[in-house]
């Protein structure tokens, strides 16, 4: 049996998720210096099983100079729920935003598409230099716009959560979520290390952290597939931790 290649997952998932995938892994390559981050052995592919169905995540993180991790997880449970879930953590000396995005799945329908450049700053505001390149973009125009639930209070206001209503603004959300993605690559590049905000930059990436482990949807997914305590692990040491 030949082995099985680290993107096998990849190739069998909504085109979206797809598209999306190698279009982060393009922009990291383009502006960052990648290496390899070190994931526990165990938290690389990991598979289980939800109400019948097989649950498969396969993980890719890499760090840089800017970021203490890059992750990228490409989730799918069955035939029924495909998952994008890409996170990017700032070094603690960087005053930098969390870049996220999820977008998730079904039956050949995107059901929810989130990107956002959330502060971490005390004010929580994004730096000048974010907030005129986020300006300059143009204006989005989605028919389906989502709600953000409670724990949404951390994303900024250049956060888009929609349901795509056609292919076309599929492929409009992943061109926004470049743009967000080119942005803090560029902006990050410029920023130097500043060890003196190291403790409000960590206050805001715990903040994030906390209230982003509130999602209870991407609890139940995980609970119900690997267990209470698993997903709880999970959640705060691989998808949130902070340090
Ligand atoms: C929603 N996330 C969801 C949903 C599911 C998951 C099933 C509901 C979809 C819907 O309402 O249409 C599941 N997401 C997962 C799972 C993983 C995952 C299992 O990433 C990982 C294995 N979530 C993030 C990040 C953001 C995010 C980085 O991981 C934002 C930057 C947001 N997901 C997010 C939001 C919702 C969501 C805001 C809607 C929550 C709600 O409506 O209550």
């Amino acid at each position: 049996m030949p082995s099985i290649p680290s993107s096998s997952l990849r190739t069998q998932q909504h085109p979206a998720i797809c598209q999306l995938a190698d279009t982060i892994e393009t922009i990291w390559q383009q502006h960052l210096d990648l290496s390899p981050y070190p994931l526990p052995a165990e938290m690389g592919f990991v598979e289980g099983r939800l109400e019948g169905e097989k649950l498969t995540i396969e993980n890719r993180c890499f760090q840089t100079p800017e970021f203490r991790k890059l992750h990228l997880e490409l989730a799918r449970v069955g035939n029924t729920l495909d998952i994008l879930h890409c996170v990017m953590f700032p070094r603690s000396d960087y005053a930098l935003p969390m870049f996220g995005t999820d977008l998730v799945g079904g039956r050949g329908q995107i059901s929810a598409a989130i990107a956002d450049l959330s502060p971490t700053s005390a004010n929580h505001t994004l730096p000048d230099g974010y907030q005129t390149a986020l300006h300059a973009l143009p204006a989005p125009h989605f028919s389906q716009p989502r709600e953000l639930p409670g724990w949404g209070e951390i994303f900024s206001e250049f956060c888009l959560f929609i349901r795509p209503g056609s292919s076309e603004e599929e492929v409009a959300f992943i061109q926004r979520v470049a743009d967000f993605l080119t942005i803090h690559c560029q902006q990050a590049r410029q920023t130097q290390a500043d060890p003196s905000r190291e403790l409000e930059n960590l206050a805001g990436q715990r903040n994030y952290c906390t209230k982003q482990q509130q999602n209870d949807k991407t609890r139940r997914v995980l609970e119900k597939a690997f267990g209470v305590e698993w997903a709880e692990n999970y959640m705060t040491t691989v998808l949130f931790d902070s340090v």
